[in-house]
């Protein structure tokens, strides 16, 4: 990440990362949705919460488990997980040693006239698993997300939208701004190609715009957090069937969460 991203990601809670893919990833990601599109479970309108702003005629569309289709298709997730244009950025906010949260790779579909889904989170209350903290010359996120676009987000399409500045309210945030039914223009859509990634702290209040495109929304959500947290973590943790399928650095990624003393910074730790 740097400067220019790192002031921006801190004062909006995001940032855009043009070109994240390349041509090939695009198409290989996109071929492996389509091979595994009768997976795709569609959700009732729940995730509108009633709002009538938000509320469409069909539900959005989820698929998960990518991590663990047949080869192939699961190369190229195995891959973005710990991706050369996410890996730096993740470590400026989360430290070295983050770890993918509960295993989290999945896909958000949405057809034309799907429902939005509310804004949720935003700075208060705080939860130090999914907070934002600014310290001693760095950037401490809670849980952080990566949401790469397989297909374009034009203006006024729909899809991920957010209030930028929110991971750092002091105040609760009013349902009706919630539910996208007051004060909608501080609401910032976020148009993307495909190919290009957001980087989102949880913390930010986030949701999305009902889809309105002809095409269908595909965005792959990857989850993390710092290498100390877990917050889907519940009893003992046990790694995953396909673990001695993955390399190294996908394996460090897929891990508890674990106390690291390099980021200690005094040679003391290490003496130890
Ligand atoms: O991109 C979206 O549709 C919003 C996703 C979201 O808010 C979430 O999964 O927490």
């Amino acid at each position: 990440m740097d400067e220019s991203e790192k002031y921006l990601f801190d004062v909006h809670g995001y940032i855009v990362i043009k070109g994240a893919l390349s041509a090939e990833e695009l198409s290989a990601a996109n071929t492996a949705m389509d091979h595994h599109s009768d997976q795709i479970s569609v959700m009732n309108n729940s995730l509108a919460n009633s709002s009538p702003t938000l509320f469409g005629k069909t539900g959005r569309g989820n698929m998960g488990n990518m991590l663990t289709w047949e080869k192939p298709y699961c190369d190229v997730f195995r891959n973005m997980m710990i991706h050369p244009a996410f890996v730096s950025r993740l470590e400026t906010v989360l430290g070295k040693g983050f770890r993918l949260e509960g295993m989290a790779v999945g896909a958000i579909t949405m057809d034309e006239g799907a429902s939005g889904f509310w804004f949720h989170e935003g700075g208060e209350p705080i939860d130090p698993s999914r907070a934002y903290l600014y310290r001693n010359g760095r950037i401490y996120c809670g849980m952080t997300n990566i949401a790469v676009q397989l297909t374009d987000v034009g203006p006024g399409d729909g899809g991920f939208a957010c209030l930028p500045g929110s991971h750092k309210a002091n105040f609760p945030c009013p349902d009706d701004i919630r539910l996208y039914e007051a004060h909608q223009d501080r609401i910032v859509q976020i148009t993307a190609r495909a190919g290009d990634a957001i980087i989102f702290t949880e913390s930010l209040m986030h949701g999305a715009l009902p889809w309105t495109a002809k095409h269908q929304r595909r965005t792959i959500l990857m989850r993390y957090n710092a290498g100390t947290t877990g917050e889907s973590i519940t009893g003992t943790y046990t790694p995953p069937p396909f673990y001695d399928e993955l390399t190294e650095k996908q394996r460090a990624i897929i891990t508890a969460p674990h106390y690291r003393q390099p980021d200690k910074g005094s040679k003391l730790y290490k003496s130890q």
